[in-house]
Parts: structure tokens; C-alpha cells; sequence
């Protein structure tokens, strides 16, 4: 391969010059990217998601450096090299397309996002201007529009953006909600400002926590509000909380509730929480990064109640909705904010005597400036599949999250965290014999705690599935099963069901 593998090799006054030079470079990089195309395909798309694959090939980090060749090297490697890299790649990183990947809040390959995210390579765009991507920006523009509506806000209302991720997005509220109530914190920063303080849920995602830090609030001044048994945000407490601020001589400004929090799938009481915005004047952000698939069903849009009464809402389409990573989005039902809060009208990107209307150029609004079109493989899945595609989907996830905790409700050696879940994580203890009939025992949780490691060990060296487990508060080590496939049926749930049996049952701790 020539030093120079730029896949356009010539325009058409060099391809005169070396023509036939031109077209042999050009058929070497067509047939590679033909065979490569052909391996991604039969391979890693569906090779690797029949469910007698394995979900991962564990491996040490020694034997996947002696697997493939990491490091950087001065001379190229051959077409065939380079596939059977490809190859090598594939085979031991985790197969999250896989039926059994239900470790982590995204999962399953979806193959017109997989397309969508294909094009979106191939084309290469960086979504600034309308210049450089003009069917993005209105495309971006369009999806966006729709997601504010399905949140219900009114017609016309409101602005959003694609952002790298939910913590970003969640970091994005935090921005806005302070730049609405004092903007000159964009030229001042935060000397302008008093002692703000903000409030989350024990159980939020700790983004809310992350990003406060990361924007010189301060970790201590991100409180935590007390979560019911069913990992709600306690109102009361809330309540409280905001007053013993307000005393200290803090100012709150900000409540981000969740709905659909990352461990219990819980869905904070948005309705009341928007009462107590009101009631002290405080932004109402709404983290619905995992629980914001279900406002596409009509069985199951119930579950956020209130998300309307929000000042902005994070959704990511990459989780419950199953677009390709990453697809993350910001929505807020107010107008200007963002582009008031982060614009810095860079001259040489966002010139305002362009030939067109520039308010299309829209990346000003960003704190990113080069960005990927995320837009491109959700707004591709949704004309593939239809609203009603997705409502679809998002039922299927519910019943079979439902089956999977009814089945496990009434079988041995399963004790369930929570008594009603109400998205599609399902937690849950698996007990194996050697534990069973001795939850009276002074060493019970302490045993109880080491079993999920170890089973989990013995489900990756196996590849046979791939759930994940946590402590939380006083509970001890459980598992967090999550559907967002809905490629699986009632016959998977029993397989996981199974499968923990037979990993587990003889276990001793
Ligand atoms: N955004 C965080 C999701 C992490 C998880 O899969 O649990």
C-alpha cells in the first residue's frame, strides 16, 4: 500500500495525468473496502449475535497484546494483514450486539442504525455550520423538534442539541438553568454569582455530581436527596433540603429528578418535584437519559408524568430506543438559553455576512466545536421503523422485563431487591444452595455479598451472558439485569434464569 492511501486519489485533471495509476489505487481500496465491509458483516454483525456465540472472548491484557500487534508501527501493513486485524479486534472485544449483553444500559445492534451510523462515517461530517452540513443541521433541527413535542412541551417551543453523551447532556442543564438566572456568569464567572446549590437524588446518575464539580460549583454543593424504598426522590426531604440551603445563606437554582435512574429503573415523582421548582424559583431538569424511550409508547409514557413541566430533559436514544452509541440529546422548552449561555462567535467559523441565512449555522449553540452527526442513525431507525416501531419495541422490552421478574419471583434461589420495578431493569439476588434457609444467620449479607463476583467471573471466562451487579446503600452485592433488545423473547428470559442457576449453584461462600 502507497504511503499516501487517501481513498480519492486524483481529481479529474490528475487522473488524466495518472490515470492508470489512479484506477489500480482506486480498485485496491474498492476491493478492500469490499472485503472488509463483507468480514463486518457475515463476522461481527451476525456472527457474533446467534445466541450460541459468546457475548465475550475473556481474555488477560497479556494475551490480547500478544493477540494483536498494538503498537504503532513504521512500516504498513497488507490488505490481508489489515483484515485479519479486523478480524482479531472483533474477537476480543465484547460482542454488545450480542442477545445476551444486558450489562450495561445500551445493547443489541440495530441494523438500519448500523446503517445510519455506516453513512455517517462514510460521509464525515462535522455538524457547525450549515455549510459543511447542510442536511444534518436541518435534520438534527427536525428529530429534536419532534423529541419536544413527544415530551409535550407546545409547538414551536423550546431548542435542543445532540451532545456526546448523558452526562454531558446533564452537565448542559447545569449550565443553562445557572446562565438563565444569572447570565453574567458567561463574562464573569462564577465570582458573579453567590453560593449556588443544586439537588439530586442519592440515586441519580453521578454525572449531576461530576459536571457541578467540572463547572466550579463545587461536589459538596450537589445535595442529595433521599430516595423511598422504591429508589424515588423523597419529596419531603427534597423539601428540607432546599430550606437548610436556603438558611446557610446558599442559593438553590437547580433540581435535576430522574426518570429511570441507572441501577433501580426508578422514576422520580416529576409532578410534585416541578411543584417545589415553582414554589422556590429553581430550574426543573429532568434526566430521562434511560427512562425517555418509554414516552414512545402510549402504555407506558405514564411513567413520566410531569416531564412536560420541565425547564429541559435529557434523552439519549442510545439507551432504551437502541440507536447505535452514541446518540444523546439535550432538549430544553426554552428558546435562547443555549445559544446565549455558550456562544463565542469564533470569526473565521461562523462569519455573519455568509450569502445564506446563518441562524442555520447552528454549532455556536455547543460547547463542542468539531461534532459528529449522532442525528443521522436515530432519524434513520425511526423512518425505517415508524413511531410505531419503536412503540413496539418499547412494549416488548416491558413485558419481557416483566416475565423475567415474574419468573424469578416464584423460583428458588431468587430474592428480588425490589418489589415493583417500573422500567426494565430487574434486581435481584441469586442465593445459592449453600446460603438458602440461613437468612437469619449474623453472617448472611456478608456471604451473600461475595456470591455476585464470583458467579459473575464464571459468567465472563464462559462468555455465556454478560449482567452486572453493584452494592447500594446497605444492600449487598446484586444484579441489575436490563432489556433494551427487543430481539429477545419470554424464551431468553428463561435462559437467564437458568443460566444464573447453573453458573451459580455451586457456589460456596
Ligand atoms: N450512562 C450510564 C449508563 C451506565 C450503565 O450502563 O449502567
Amino acid at each position: 500500500m502507497p504511503a499516501d492511501s487517501t481513498l480519492i486519489v486524483a481529481g479529474e485533471e490528475r487522473l488524466e495525468k495518472n490515470q492508470f495509476q489512479s484506477l489500480a489505487e482506486r480498485s485496491k481500496h474498492e476491493d478492500f473496502l469490499r472485503r472488509a465491509v463483507d468480514l463486518l458483516v457475515e463476522r461481527v454483525v451476525f456472527g457474533r449475535s446467534s445466541r450460541t456465540s459468546k457475548v465475550v472472548e475473556w481474555a488477560v491484557p497479556e494475551e490480547i497484546k500478544s493477540a494483536i500487534d498494538l503498537t504503532p508501527r513504521d512500516s504498513p501493513l497488507s490488505h490481508d494483514e489489515l483484515l485479519k486485524v479486523i478480524a482479531d479486534v472483533a474477537r476480543y472485544s465484547v460482542n454488545t450486539g450480542h442477545p445476551y449483553f444486558v450489562n450495561q444500559l445500551f445493547s443489541s445492534v440495530d441494523p438500519y442504525g448500523l446503517i445510519g451510523q455506516w453513512l455517517t462515517d462514510a460521509l464525515n461530517p462535522s455538524v457547525y455550520t450549515y455549510e459543511v452540513a447542510p442536511v444534518f443541521t436541518l435534520m438534527e433541527e427536525e428529530v429534536l423538534r419532534e423529541m419536544r413535542s413527544i415530551v409535550g412541551w407546545p409547538e414551536g417551543a423550546g431548542d435542543g442539541i445532540f451532545c456526546p453523551g448523558g452526562s454531558i447532556a446533564n452537565g448542559y442543564a447545569i449550565s443553562c438553568a445557572r446562565h438563565y438566572f444569572y447570565p453574567d456568569t458567561k463574562s464573569k464567572g462564577v465570582y458573579a454569582v453567590p453560593k449556588l446549590v443544586l439537588f439530586t437524588s442519592e440515586l441519580a446518575h453521578y454525572s449531576t455530581k461530576k459536571l457541578a464539580t467540572f463547572m466550579g460549583i463545587g461536589s459538596d454543593n450537589c445535595v442529595m436527596v433521599n430516595c423511598d424504598e422504591r429508589g424515588k426522590m423523597d419529596i419531603e426531604d427534597l423539601e428540607l433540603k432546599i430550606n437548610e440551603a436556603i438558611e446557610s445563606g446558599a442559593t438553590p437554582f437547580l433540581v435535576t429528578a430522574t426518570a429511570g435512574t441507572t441501577v433501580f429503573g426508578a422514576f422520580d415523582p416529576l409532578v410534585a418535584i416541578s411543584g417545589l421548582c415553582k414554589k422556590y424559583n429553581l430550574w426543573f431538569h429532568v434526566d430521562a437519559a434511560w427512562g425517555g424511550g418509554a414516552l414512545m409508547s402510549r402504555k407506558h409514557r405514564h411513567l413520566l408524568a410531569g416531564i412536560e413541566l420541565a425547564d429541559s430533559v435529557t434523552w439519549n436514544p442510545h439507551k432504551l430506543l437502541a440507536a447505535p452509541q452514541q446518540c444523546s440529546t439535550f432538549l430544553m422548552r426554552h428558546k435562547n438559553v443555549l445559544k446565549d449561555g455558550h456562544s463565542c462567535e469564533a470569526k473565521y467559523l461562523f462569519q455573519k455576512d455568509k450569502f445564506y441565512d446563518t441562524s442555520y449555522d447552528t454549532g455556536d449553540k455547543h460547547i463542542q466545536c468539531g461534532r459528529r452527526a449522532d442525528v443521522l442513525k436515530f432519524w434513520f431507525m425511526w423512518k425505517a421503523k415508524g413511531s410505531e416501531g419503536f412503540e413496539m419495541h418499547i412494549d416488548k422490552l416491558f413485558d419481557n422485563a416483566k416475565y423475567f421478574f415474574d419468573h424469578i419471583r416464584q423460583r428458588e434461589g431468587f430474592e428480588l431487591v425490589i418489589d415493583k420495578p417500573e422500567c426494565t431493569n430487574v434486581l435481584f439476588w441469586y442465593v445459592p444452595p449453600c446460603l438458602r434457609g440461613r437468612e437469619n444467620e449474623p453472617d448472611y449479607k456478608e456471604r451473600l455479598h461475595k456470591v455476585a463476583p464470583k458467579l459473575k467471573e464464571r459468567m465472563i471466562k464462559e462468555g455465556s451472558m454478560m449482567v452486572t451487579y453493584q452494592p447500594q446503600g446497605n444492600l449487598v452485592n446484586f444484579f441489575r439485569i436490563v432489556f433494551q433488545s427487543s430481539a429477545l423473547d419470554h424464551k431468553d428470559m428463561v435462559y437467564f434464569a437458568n443460566e444464573f442457576e447453573r453458573l451459580g449453584k455451586d457456589i460456596v461462600v
